[in-house]
């Protein structure tokens, strides 16, 4: 009889274990020391692109992460803003059987079924800078990033400060992405509360300098009494001084149109220490190290937070400082 009694209990204790490690969230969280055949934990990275100067220090932040010396082989795809290439890029993660996957998403919308993937296949996913919107919230263990509708209501709080009424020229980043959803949701909310603010013009300049300069060129054909640049990111910021110069329009700090910019990445503050961006709301692009948190955490078998947001500030042209731009890491 007893040992009846012990060679059930040894049965039960086995069914118990197996069912844990086979559950969804075994799967996602291996707690073993995954590893390729020279020792090293490999991490495919999909990113976005290299639109921006915050990209190329995000990617930068990255590289100098994962590196060999660290025990670790980092294969890095640049999507070039295209949604399908990111899921290609996982789908060739998932193939090389890599330890982990870190996805910078493009867009918001459209991840389930390759994230399905990567999860059947026992990789754990972490999501870096931009957010995903999925039907199940398994698809990924962890995301670090930003409070993209934090930083937009930062800049609405300046401009509250500053202005009563207003004609508001705004260029959005990536239609689709957090960052443009979050910053474009900020400025909404500030023009509901705000009976004098208009959106004159608006469009979409992807984040890019080319494009910035572009839709700027083309909002000065259409309309020039413009009393502020909504601008959602440094480079397209770039882009519009370059057509404000060209067109001969008067901005800055100091005068004219003012100029809003996020990221505040070393070449923003110069702008905005010149007084040419009034104000600038940091973002910041240094996730590797962030990253590399989480994937020690589930190295050791532990649950990383699944949401993570980065603090961050903002610079106004009234008080920025020479010594704060020395001391900027990108
Ligand atoms: O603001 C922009 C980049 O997702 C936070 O993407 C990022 C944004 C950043 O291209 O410069």
């Amino acid at each position: 009889m007893n040992k009846h009694i012990s060679l059930f209990g040894v049965l039960l204790f086995a069914f118990i274990l197996a069912s844990c490690s086979g559950g969804d969230d075994g799967k996602n969280r291996p707690g073993n020391k995954a590893e390729n055949t020279d020792g090293l934990i490999v991490v495919g990275f999909s990113q976005v692109g290299a639109e921006s100067d915050w990209r190329r220090a995000n990617t930068r932040s990255m590289r100098e992460t994962f590196t060999r010396e660290k025990g670790y082989q980092l294969i890095l795809k640049d999507a070039q803003q295209k949604q399908e290439h990111q899921v290609a890029a996982i789908r060739d993660f998932i193939q090389k059987k890599v330890n982990y996957i870190v996805l910078a998403p493009v867009t918001e919308q459209g991840w389930d079924s390759v994230l399905k993937e990567a999860k059947i296949a026992g990789i754990p996913v972490i999501i870096m800078d931009r957010m995903i919107r999925t039907s199940d919230n398994t698809f990924f263990v962890s995301w670090v990033g930003s409070d993209f509708r934090k930083e937009g209501a930062t800049a609405v709080a300046w401009m509250e400060k500053t202005f009563k009424n207003l004609n508001i020229a705004h260029i959005q980043g990536n239609i689709g992405s957090s960052a443009q959803i979050g910053r474009t949701e900020g400025l909404r909310e500030g023009v509901d509360r705000n009976p004098g603010w208009r959106i004159v013009v608006r469009d979409s300049g992807d984040f890019t300098q080319v494009k910035g300069k572009e839709i700027m060129e083309r909002f000065l054909g259409e309309y020039r009494d413009i009393d502020v640049l909504y601008c959602e990111n440094d480079n397209m910021a770039f882009g519009a001084i370059q057509a404000l110069d060209e067109g001969r329009l008067p901005y800055g700090a100091s005068g004219g149109l003012k100029i809003i910019s996020f990221d505040a990445t070393r070449a923003g503050l110069e702008q905005t220490l010149a007084r040419n961006i009034s104000y600038n709301v940091e973002c910041n692009p240094l996730h590797g190290p962030r990253v590399e948190k989480i994937i020690q955490q589930l190295q050791l078998g532990k649950t990383p937070n699944k949401i993570a947001y980065v603090d961050e500030t903002a610079f106004s042209a009234d008080t920025i400082t020479r010594e704060e731009i020395d001391a900027r890491a990108y």
